[in-house]
């Protein structure tokens, strides 16, 4: 007689994207057989994407990393010798503490992306403590920089509220349907009972398809023209909202004076928008109440424009009257039940002298620690005494990596660890990383991967990591207007072979280098001290009871915020900014000695700014617009998710294609003025004549894993043709330009 199997379903997060879904799991026997999502779960509701589901093939795939290896060869040769997780932390603590003791802590730097496996929270962590301000990660392009505006003028973040719907929402550079697939139904849902969607983009994108009223077909990069364009029409137009203005805004009438520079009839000459449709736009925002902003990646991208951009909109929230009320977007900040941010990162212990030492922050100053401090000291008092969650920031400014460790100025990085990032593939500028990733001044590359990327091929040390079915789990986060979930995901298996935790990597160094007072035994002892508020209101021992009994808690939604008196002072609690209002005009840009209001400056790479360039490269190209089923650069090796999208696509108009001699399918070259790659035709009259659009995130797993050709990482990846130049970067944040830039292109067969 067959022997009955044992089933159990596990409650676990999803970890493919930062959305962070409820996945029941069910095991059978040890090996996972099944993930599906959870009904009810806040996030998804019981959805969940192809990617999520194919986290059974990314556990169990052959090419997963399982031991810890250590380089035997030069570096890229692939030459691995296998080495136990103890000898390979021991070795590299002792490398870490030697570069520490000759050079300084600073000399070590750490570079991260969106912070999988929670990997920015333990490497902040493990950073302070050690002594270096020099942690980079993907937020400086993604995010983070808008979190990060929105922190100086509002004192907290802005997310919609999905508790009611609302009249109209602007969905802005951004295209959800693609991007944020578990929450899609929840806009769609909202248009059938009535919001009106605007969506500001230049391509006709799947959201714009199934979601616009109106489309905004823009310029790419002229957001900010345009966002004060919509300023100019409702202020003059008398759209706004003098009560608030009144009361809760700081600096109005030096904003009135700004947004006359930007009439409707200049911003179109600017955006190529027609006149009549800015105006239009602008009172359909303006005048159905409440509406709602959406936040979109795009806008963190745009370089020199990006502080300008933000502050617009949420200056534009803020004078329509739409920041924190229902509908409209609701003033986000930490969670009130948990231990998250500075007291987790242990944000304190980095001294004053070592956070001078910052790389970049002398010149993005909103980025490092001169405006953090600023943000933090108003935030603190305000949010629950510890302030905003941080995780990402402060950070240094990317690009000054590679500068230290190629032209050791402002002084040499001789160390570098990269955690949940894939940098050769996924930031600006692969050539330079490339340069400085094999440069012999870089005495020590770590990795911690679940894959042998680019480049992880590069390092001296890879350690292999769990997946999110490996490890426990906990999230919180604000989502859409419920202000801040907390929610717990179970592990669902053991780690495999020798993976292990994120968290148990940074630990590992941790504890050979002094830090014993500050690391917990085990991720799940740490979870339970960060939700300990919370599970001792609720009577639970372990955030592994709550991730079985509840699950996820949702605070009560506190609408104007700004309104509730404070008992200690009797006044309105106001904004947790300098002035204690919304700061139409920064205060604390003004002190870090940027232009307190917002600006549109022409990008640094168009056709209007460099004609003569464009002669030669007469196309503007936009990158890294998201497709399913691709993660950024994950996912190519996983077979049934390749099969959905087997080649890098380059969008290109038919009419276009035409005058070029590229037929649909082609493999096409794509130029700029730093190098050039091939992706395939994809002809689309979505997008406009004038303008290409190329995929981000590729590398082919199946190729050749050796330096120089580290699987194909310079063929069709088209950060080769970005720049991290810092006449690119936004002044405040650093943030960089993966579009608009110049571009040409031809047929991949003339020239082979
Ligand atoms: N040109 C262009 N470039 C872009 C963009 C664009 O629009 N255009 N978008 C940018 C944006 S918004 C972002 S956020 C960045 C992303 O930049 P990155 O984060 O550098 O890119 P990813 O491909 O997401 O890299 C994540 C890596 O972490 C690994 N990983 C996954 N889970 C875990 C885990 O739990 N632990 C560990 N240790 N590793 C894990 C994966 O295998 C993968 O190699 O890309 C940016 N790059
Ligand atoms: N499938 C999938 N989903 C993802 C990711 C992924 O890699 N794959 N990555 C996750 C991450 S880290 C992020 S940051 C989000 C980002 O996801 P989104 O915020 O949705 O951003 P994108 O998909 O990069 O770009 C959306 C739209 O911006 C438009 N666009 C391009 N240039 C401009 C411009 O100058 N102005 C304006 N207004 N629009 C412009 C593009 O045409 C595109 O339709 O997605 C997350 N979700
Ligand atoms: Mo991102």
């Amino acid at each position: 007689m067959k022997e009955a199997k044992s089933t159990e379903v596990k409650r676990a997060l999803c970890f493919g994207c930062w959305l962070q879904a409820g996945v029941l799991a069910t095991v059978e026997d040890g090996k996972v057989v099944k993930l599906k999502g959870e009904p009810d779960h806040p996030v998804n509701q019981g959805w969940i994407c192809e990617r999520s589901k194919a986290f059974i093939e990314h556990l169990y795939h052959e090419d997963r990393l399982n031991y810890p290896l250590k380089r035997v060869g030069d570096r890229g040769d692939g030459k691995w010798e296998r080495i136990s997780w103890e000898d390979a932390l021991d070795q590299v603590a002792e490398k870490l503490d030697k570069i520490k003791m000759e050079n300084g802590a600073e000399a070590v730097a750490s570079v991260g992306g969106t912070g999988r496996g929670f990997s920015e929270m333990f490497k902040a962590r493990f950073m302070n403590l050690f002594g270096s301000p020099n942690r980079a990660n993907a937020g400086q392009w993604c995010s983070v920089v808008s979190r990060q505006i929105h922190a100086a003028i509002y004192g907290a973040g802005a997310s919609r509220s999905v508790k009611q719907p609302c009249k109209c929402a602007v969905i802005w550079g951004g295209n959800p349907a693609e991007s944020l697939a578990c929450t899609f139904t929840s806009l769609l849902k909202a248009k059938k009972q009535g919001t009106k969607y605007i969506v500001i983009d230049p391509k006709y994108s799947e959201s714009v398809n199934r979601l616009a009223h109106q489309w905004v077909q823009l310029r790419p990069g002229t957001d900010a023209a345009l966002a004060l364009g919509w300023l100019n029409v409702i202020i003059e137009e008398d759209l706004y909202d003098k009560n608030f203005v009144e009361t809760w805004c700081h600096g109005f009438s030096e904003l009135r004076e700004r947004i006359k520079q930007y009439s409707p009839k200049k911003v179109a000459e600017i955006t190529w928008v027609p006149e009549e449709e800015i105006i239009q736009s602008a009172r359909l925002y303006a005048t159905s109440k409440p509406a709602s902003i959406i936040w979109g990646v795009k806008s963190d991208m745009q370089g020199r424009n990006v502080t300008s951009i933000t502050q617009a909109k949420c200056i534009l929230r803020a004078i329509t009257g739409n920041l924190d009320v229902m509908g409209g977007d609701m003033l986000a900040g930490p969670c009130e039940k948990a231990n998250y941010g500075p007291v987790l990162e242990n944000m304190d212990m980095l001294p004053p002298e070592q956070r001078k030492k910052q790389l970049g922050a002398d010149r993005h100053k909103l980025w490092g620690y001169p405006g953090y401090e600023l943000v933090h000291q108003a935030a603190k008092p305000y949010w629950y005494g510890k302030g905003l969650t941080s995780g990402f920031l402060p950070a240094c400014h990317e690009p000054d990596i590679w500068t230290a460790i190629l032209a050791g100025k402002p002084y040499p990085v001789k160390g570098l660890i990269c955690g949940a990032c894939n940098p050769l593939v996924a930031y600006p500028n692969t050539k330079r990383i490339y340069k400085a990733l094999k440069s012999p001044d870089l005495e020590l590359f770590v990795v911690a991967e679940q894959w042998l990327t680019p480049t992880a091929m590069l390092a001296d040390y890879v350690f292999p990591i769990t997946n999110w079915l490996e490890h426990p789990q906990m999230c919180t986060q604000t989502f859409q207007g419920h202000g801040n979930i907390a929610s717990v995901g179970q592990r669902v298996i053991q780690p495999l072979h020798e993976r292990r935790t994120d968290y148990e990597f940074y630990q590992g160094l941790g504890l050979r280098l002094g830090q014993g007072d500050y690391w917990r035994e085990t991720l799940n002892k740490e979870w339970d001290w960060c939700l300990g508020p919370l599970l001792n209101e609720l009577d639970m021992q372990s955030a592994e009871e709550f991730a079985k009994k509840q699950r996820w808690w949702t605070p009560p939604v506190v609408e104007k915020r700004y309104q509730t008196v404070d008992p200690g002072t009797g006044k309105p609690k106001g904004f947790a900014t300098p002035t204690g209002k919304v700061e139409l005009y920064s205060t604390i840009l003004e002190q870090l000695g940027y232009d307190p209001l917002p600006r549109y400056e022409e990008p640094p790479e168009t056709p209007v700014s460099q004609p003569e360039l464009a002669k030669k490269y007469p196309f503007i190209l936009i990158t890294g617009s998201r497709f399913r089923p691709m993660h950024h650069s994950e996912h190519r090796q996983i077979r049934s998710l390749r099969r959905l999208y087997p080649y890098p696509t380059v969008e290109i108009n038919p009419d276009t294609a035409r005058r070029l001699g590229i037929g649909e399918g082609d493999w096409v070259v794509i130029e700029t003025p730093r190098g050039k790659i091939k992706q395939k035709a994809k002809l689309t009259s979505r997008i406009n004549r004038r303008v290409i659009e190329a995929q981000h995130g590729w590398w082919f797993p199946e190729e050749i894993a050796d330096d120089p050709l580290l699987y194909g990482v310079f063929e069709s990846n088209v950060n080769v043709l970005t720049t991290d130049d810092d006449e690119y970067c936004d002044p405040p944040t650093g943030a960089v330009t993966f579009g608009p830039l110049l571009c040409k292109v031809y047929p991949l067969k003339k020239y082979t």
